[in-house]
């Protein structure tokens, strides 16, 4: 049997498999995308390093701590949701379209339960395509602390959280960790996705 080549074409294409979408774990029903954010465009699974899957903690309240997610965050400016780089705390993670660079901000503000020491831990998933000088802000009772974070390495504690510091906070929601993008590359994102705040018992 003689085939067209359009004919052979329509039979390939259609034996070509899908790609892969790994198993992701799924986020709590309670747990709603930021209203403000804008809508993810990865369908749930298709990620860029399936290794890191297992990092992902889709339930922010199983963390020790307090874990403010970007679900429950002020955003300034337009961040889009994603969940095409695990790992990430909740639903994913938002990022600044690479635009708008020095007008955009997120801030995390937790409701602590007691005035102390806390040590303060930014969650952000990493690569390449990552801004390598994110400004962060973390307002304390002693003033306010700006370190700027390489977003391209790998994050120390469980590939998810690295520590910005120990600070001295009151209780209640006085403090914040704010996320900015003014000085960061015009052609890498910045990543928002959780921030937590452990009890210590004293200066380190
Ligand atoms: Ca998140």
């Amino acid at each position: 049997m003689i085939m067209s080549l359009s004919a052979l074409c329509l039979v390939c294409c259609a034996a070509e498999p899908a790609p892969a979408l790994v198993t992701v774990p799924q986020a709590p029903a309670w747990l709603k995308p930021h209203p403000a954010a804008v809508a993810n465009i990865h369908p749930p699974g298709e990620v860029d390093v399936p290794a890191l899957v297992p990092f992902i903690v889709a339930d922010p309240k199983s963390l020790p701590g307090i874990v403010v997610d970007e679900t429950e965050a002020v955003l300034v400016g337009s961040w889009q949701y994603s969940t095409h780089t695990p790992p990430y705390v909740g639903l994913g993670y938002i990022h600044d379209q690479k635009a708008g660079k020095g007008t955009k901000s997120v801030t995390f503000t937790p409701d602590l339960p007691r005035a102390g020491w806390y040590e303060v831990r930014l969650a952000h998933c990493y690569n390449v395509r990552r801004a390598t000088t994110t400004p962060v802000t973390i307002h304390h009772a002693d003033g306010d602390t700006t370190v700027r974070i390489n977003q391209q390495e790998p994050s120390p504690h469980d590939k998810l959280f690295r520590t910005l510091g120990t600070f001295r906070f009151e209780a209640g929601k006085s403090g914040y960790v704010r996320i900015d993008t003014d000085g960061t590359e015009p052609n890498k994102v910045v990543i928002a996705d959780a921030v937590q705040w452990l009890e210590r018992p004293a200066k380190p």
